[in-house]
């Protein structure tokens, strides 16, 4: 299967400021081939200047079924933690690259497809929506990052149950544990997931920065040490002009008040 065909990528709304990316193998179930993964990573490293969000979304009936089986061959122990470096790379791309990134969720959402999603700052689930780490099952372990990312997501218990038992969690339950922090009726993920994106886009880019890349980071260290870094992020956001501007505009009654829920 050529690279062409493994990922969709276009550039929408007026400044072409959303990036959507859509995986395409639906026939495989958008399992992920080393192609596709290394296509995926080349994507973030060279958003165009313009993208300040992107939506990650499937085509046909599920988002991704994780990594594509049929290329599990025969790796030697070397081999297979090159393999596992190769997706943490294109994933920290995802997570850690230029701009938030939204996963719009239907179906099957499991395995690697789960890893993908969870590299994402923001996951829209639709009710069709259901996740399982099946490697358990498989006979083998996570590999792509999940290990890292999901018990910051379910915690370690419930990341331990899915894979010891195989455990499938609806989209409901899945948005009520943490998986998804939005849920949508069926076909309407990606709908949701651009409006989400939309909003981001208008946010200062710097305070979009200091959310995908400096907050988890704080998240992950001592508090005493969080407390520093948060003091010195708040001040360089606070100092750039943009945020003078907008806190300026909202004083003089040109800026949006926070609405009731
Ligand atoms: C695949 C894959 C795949 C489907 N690799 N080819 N992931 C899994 O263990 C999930 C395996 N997949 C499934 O459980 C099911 O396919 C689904 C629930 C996702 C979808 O079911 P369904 O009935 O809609 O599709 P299907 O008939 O099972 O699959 C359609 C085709 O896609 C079929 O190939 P065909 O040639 O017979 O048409 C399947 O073989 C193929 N297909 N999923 C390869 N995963 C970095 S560590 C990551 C570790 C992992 O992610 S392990 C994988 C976990």
């Amino acid at each position: 299967m050529s690279k062409k065909q493994l990922l969709h990528f276009e550039l929408q709304g007026e400044q072409q400021e959303i990036a959507v990316i859509r995986l395409t193998r639906g026939p495989k179930r958008n399992a992920l081939n080393d192609d596709l993964i290394i296509a995926l990573r080349g994507i973030f490293e060279t958003l165009p200047a313009s993208v300040r969000a992107a939506v990650i979304d499937g085509e046909g009936e599920h988002f991704c079924a994780g990594l594509d089986l049929s290329e599990l061959q025969e790796r030697d122990a070397g081999q297979g933690v090159h393999h596992s470096r190769m997706w943490h790379a294109a994933l920290e791309q995802v997570q850690h690259g230029p701009v938030p990134v939204i996963a719009a969720l239907h179906g099957a959402v499991v395995g690697g497809g789960l890893e993908l999603a969870s590299a994402c700052h923001i996951r829209v689930a639709d009710e069709t929506t259901f996740y399982a780490l099946p490697e358990g099952t498989r006979g083998i372990f996570v590999g792509g990052g999940r290990a890292v990312r999901i018990p910051r997501l379910i915690g370690v218990a419930r990341m331990t149950d899915m894979m010891l038992t195989g455990r499938v969690y609806n989209a409901e339950d899945g948005e009520r544990i943490g998986l998804a922090q939005y849920l949508v009726p069926a076909g309407t993920a990606f709908q949701k997931a651009m409006e989400v994106a939309q909003r981001i886009a208008t946010n200062a880019p710097l305070t979009n920065y200091a959310l995908t890349h400096v907050l988890p980071r704080i998240a992950d260290q001592p508090a005493d040490q969080g407390f520093m870094t948060e003091a010195m992020m708040a001040a360089i956001a606070q100092a750039a002009p943009e945020a003078k501007a907008r806190v300026r505009a909202f004083l003089e009654g040109r800026a949006a008040k926070v609405q009731k829920a």
